[in-house]
């Protein structure tokens, strides 16, 4: 990579990033339109854009995954990363962001939004992502604009370097002062700025917001402190490289301003990331990349397209990669390249072999997922990165509409969690129920549109069973008899069995105190078949556990008797025993844990107590500054949509990891509601 004074050349990769809906989609637009990529600026509103073209993200108006557009400014090739804005779709922004050398944090004068900023930007400082903010939305902003930014900083652990100074008349803000240049703009719509004289009143006020700017930069320069101490008027080469070197160490976050529908602030943004983003050297060294002299690239997404592709987007990071290359993952065998494409988001263009720095699309790579390093050579580079996914918060159980599309379903399952890591399935042997986890409402809509629209497989989800069992309170003796007599040969068994409670977690034990050979050895295990099938069952319609059964006694017949008469008489003992012994529901309890901006922390305590949780206390969430962690004990079924309270009382971001504790007794009138509700199913059924 070549470098011209403090810039650097070659392609970049720049993630856009930033809280829900503040306009990155419309930002990628209009860089795409700036620099010349599209002919016309296409508008959310209209369906028109580059970026959101799939048909989920169409329908709901919204990113739902991300979307890569390749453009060239003033020769040089970026490729743009547009990242969803919901938490619930942050895992794909979360997974790009390693192969990124910087990133545009999109955000609007919004208090509301503050904390999914500071969400964002948090990840960008563990990720050591150097980031720029684009203060967007500069068309509806009045004069206290300079005060909301003060607002920001909070939501960065680096200081906020304000770039620009908008400039009004009236309340509207007609264009700005480039505190670098010491320029003064007037906007034009969808068009360069105009310079105009920098003078009266914005002169004054940019001398002073100059001085801050230098200010904050001098305090990791001590040459510029010493020149502003003395009054010395830095050259202005040096406050470019400053504003260069310290975006570069992650050191100061710089501001712009703009409107992404009005494409104001693009050109400046464009010339921003030109002279003062990192190349991919900086993010081969931060990856800690060998180069072995074998090709290395990062999976950012990989995706199935409708028509059946799959799609791998890649940042290459060593070497070259294009048709034909062979590439493995520590894991496994990724595959083989055949198809490598330019990305205009779902439009793709054939090109040559991708060099170092490049990001491109690579086709039919079977065995690649989100996430993955993949390489050449015999031995596989190691995994440069692992973003794990945040715990899955809320879940659907899930079936295909038609028996016959089962085994796609399964197929599209794994295809699905390929792309999206945020997504688990899990069978559940007990329920058997098929059960799709994720981070939320519309990240579960939107896996059940994907499954049925790319995989053709329409699904029906509903809330998941809850994992409620019965015990028993205390034992009886219960003799179980099966007899009958039809025709030539016929059916006995007899047995008495003795069932107790074990204490809670004691599972299910069986007991074999025959003597004298009362019950043949040979029938016991068939006895004990049988008495684990009536337990499948419980006289309130659960499974039961924490039992002891003993075989205290019986006797059989030497022609008719056999294993699945003793089978039929351990089963009839036990589920006439069982509605003597006080059945009782157990319901599981989970541990949780909520993590939340302060503020949020005794509206939390409020949720756990109307769900029944049992709260055990809070403490400041590690390394979060403002954050809290609250503790508590809470039963599986109020667990279920706890997610939607909790993102409701937190501006979006609190969440909670929770596993399961122990099942506890409940008895009461929630009790008798589960057990009816049980008996209402089992009769419909
Ligand atoms: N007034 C105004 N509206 C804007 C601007 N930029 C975007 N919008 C509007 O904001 C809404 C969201 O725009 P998007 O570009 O989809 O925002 P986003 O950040 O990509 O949204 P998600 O990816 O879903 O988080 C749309 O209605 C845009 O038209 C702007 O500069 N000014
Ligand atoms: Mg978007």
């Amino acid at each position: 990579m070549a470098q011209n004074g403090t810039r650097l050349t070659g392609p970049r990769c720049i993630a856009l990033v930033g809280p829900f809906q503040s306009g990155k989609t419309t930002l990628l637009e209009a860089i795409l339109a700036r620099t010349g990529a599209v002919q016309r600026q296409g508008t959310i509103e209209a369906g028109t854009t580059v970026g959101d073209a799939s048909k989920e993200s169409r329908h709901h108006k919204m990113s739902i995954e991300l979307s890569v557009a390749t453009t060239s400014f003033m020769d040089d090739t970026y490729t743009f990363i547009d990242c969803p804005g919901s938490v619930e779709f942050i895992h794909d922004m979360r997974a790009a962001l390693p192969a990124v050398d910087a990133a545009v944090v999109v955000c609007e004068m919004d208090d509301k939004k503050i904390p999914q900023l500071q969400l964002i930007m948090r990840e960008l400082e563990d990720q050591k992502i150097p980031r720029f903010l684009f203060l967007n939305k500069i068309d509806k902003a009045d004069a206290g604009v300079l005060d909301a930014l003060k607002l920001l900083q909070p939501a960065s652990r680096q200081k906020l370097l304000v770039r620009q100074l908008p400039t009004f008349k009236g309340d509207l803000i007609t264009g700005f002062v480039d505190l670098a240049l010491e320029r003064a703009f007037v906007y034009k719509e969808h068009a360069a700025s105009e310079v105009v004289p920098l003078e009266g009143d914005s002169l004054d006020n940019e001398k002073t917001a100059r001085f801050s700017m230098l200010e904050t930069l001098a305090d990791h320069d001590d040459e510029l402190m010493e020149q502003l101490l003395s009054d010395i008027q830095p050259p202005r080469d040096k406050v470019f490289d400053d504003l260069a070197k310290e975006l570069r160490e992650g050191l100061v976050c710089p501001v712009l301003l703009g409107s992404a529908t009005r494409t104001n602030g693009v050109l400046r943004l464009m010339k921003a990331l030109r002279h003062e983003a990192p190349d991919v050297n900086a993010t081969v060294k931060r990856l800690g990349v060998k180069d072995g002299g074998e090709a290395v690239a990062y999976v950012l997404k990989t995706l199935n397209t409708a028509h059946g592709g799959k799609m791998s987007v890649v940042r290459v990071l060593a070497g070259q990669i294009g048709d034909g290359t062979t590439l493995s993952s520590p894991e496994r065998d990724v595959g083989r390249v055949a198809g490598t494409f330019k990305l205009m988001g779902q439009h793709t263009e054939k090109r040559g072999p991708a060099g170092v720095g490049e990001t491109v699309a690579l086709a039919k790579l079977d065995h690649a997922k989100t996430g993955d390093t993949i390489s050449t050579g015999k031995q596989a580079h190691t995994k440069v990165v692992n973003v794990q996914p945040y715990p899955p918060v809320l879940a659907n159980a899930v079936s295909a509409k038609e028996r016959k599309d089962d085994v796609k379903l399964g197929q599209a399952f794994s295809k699905l969690v390929e792309e999206d890591p945020s997504i688990s399935i899990v069978h559940n042997s007990e329920t058997h129920e098929v059960v799709l986890w994720g981070q939320g409402e519309m990240h579960l809509r939107v896996a059940a549109e994907r499954i049925a629209d790319r995989f053709g497989v329409p699904l029906s989800s509903r809330r998941p069973t809850v994992g409620y069992q019965e015990t028993i309170k205390k034992g009886v003796v219960q003799r179980g008899r099966h007899k009958k007599q039809s025709g030539g040969h016929g059916q006995f068994g007899d047995v008495v069995l003795d069932i107790k409670p074990l204490p809670r977690g004691g599972g299910f034990k069986f007991e074999d105190k025959i003597s004298g050979g009362v019950v043949p050895r040979n029938y016991i295990p068939s006895v004990e078949e049988g008495v684990i099938d009536g337990l499948k069952h419980g006289p309130l319609g659960f499974p039961v556990v924490d039992v002891q059964v003993a075989l205290i006694d019986g006797s059989y017949h030497t022609v008719d008797s056999s294993d699945q008469a003793f089978h039929t008489a351990g089963r009839i003992g036990v589920v006439e025993g069982l509605p003597q012994c006080g059945p009782v529901l157990l319901e599981p309890i989970y541990s949780v844990e909520i993590v939340c901006p302060s503020e949020a922390t005794a509206k939390m305590n409020a949720i756990l107590s109307g769900r029944r949780g049992q709260i055990l206390g809070f403490d400041t969430r590690d390394g979060w500054d403002g954050w809290d962690m609250v503790r508590a004990k809470m039963p599986e079924s109020e667990i279920g949509d706890l997610i939607i309270e909790v993102r409701s009382a937190t501006a979006g971001v609190g969440s909670f990891a929770f596993k399961f504790d122990h099942m506890a007794e409940l008895v009461g009138k929630n009790a008798d509601q589960i057990v009816a509700a049980r008996k209402a199913a089992a009769a419909a059924a």
